[in-house]
């Protein structure tokens, strides 16, 4: 039977992040992939024009459907854009009792600066949902909005890793992307202690936009696969990786945009 996986996040019109950029992962990993999309994003890779919020009432009614239907294996949140959404996917999540691996892309503030939580907001990701998570995937400006400060270097990635499984009893994977120098360095650390540090090269110039989407919908497909954390962290990197070696062409520049051809 095949396995099902849900992302709860926002749609990109440019098709890069957000819900495009899930339920392509979810299937390149052979899942079934379905999705409540909680606002929808006016954008293309240059800018995000506008954001519209989806009423709670309806999220409800998407996540019930799916829930109704399927044997959900796997869960995935992006976008949450209000504290009201957040209390509907968590109250959801309460009634399901961990069910299935929960996979929190804390999505804060995007690349463009244009997605951007406000305080409240952020207050109900920590006291909600954070605490249900399997997994929490903050990049380093997260980690900032999260903890209050900004890992400058490696060693402060994994202080921050450390602090936040202490503080969410969930797994933490600090994303390094953002760190400079030619090394992206991600630091996953568990809830037992044990602690994974993945390399890679960083590809300049080259448009990143979605891929923080794309690997926790890859690990979330791992998990929902069955694979141990660990295991599903190194195939999501390794398949990142893949996608970024070979990105397509794009009308300005080398984009990513995460739709390689097989
Ligand atoms: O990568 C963060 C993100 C998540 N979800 C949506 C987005 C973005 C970044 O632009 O547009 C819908």
């Amino acid at each position: 039977m095949a396995q099902v996986a849900l992302t709860i996040a926002g749609s990109d019109s440019g098709g890069g992040a957000g819900i495009q950029a899930d339920l392509l992962t979810f299937a390149s990993f052979g899942l079934l992939g379905t999705c409540a999309i909680t606002a929808v994003t006016a954008q293309n890779p240059d800018a995000v024009a506008a954001v519209e919020p989806i009423s709670t009432a309806n999220i409800r009614q998407q996540i019930e459907q799916i829930d109704a239907y399927f044997k959900i294996d796997a869960v995935k949140t992006g976008l949450l854009p209000n504290a009201a959404t957040i209390k509907t996917v968590a109250q959801w999540l309460d009634n399901k009792a961990k069910s299935f691996p929960l996979v929190v892309d804390p999505v804060v503030t995007a690349t463009s600066g244009a997605i951007f939580l406000d305080e409240l907001t952020v207050e109900a990701l920590k006291q909600y949902l954070l605490p249900k998570a399997s997994l929490i995937t903050p990049n380093l400006d997260e980690v900032k909005i999260l903890l209050g400060e900004h890992p400058k270097n490696v060693h402060m990635m994994k202080q921050s890793a450390l602090q936040l499984t202490a503080t969410y009893g969930c797994a933490t994977l600090v994303k390094g992307g953002h760190l400079p120098g030619d090394k992206l360095i991600d630091i996953l650390y568990e809830p037992d202690g044990s602690l994974t540090h993945l390399e890679a090269q960083r590809i300049s110039p080259l448009n990143t936009h979605g891929s923080g989407c794309t690997l926790a919908s890859a690990i979330a497909a791992g998990l929902g696969k069955g694979l141990n954390l660990q295991e599903a962290f190194r195939q999501a990197h390794h398949y990142l990786q893949k996608l970024m070696s070979r990105p397509v062409l794009l009308g300005k520049e080398y984009g990513f945009a995460l739709k390689m051809m097989q």
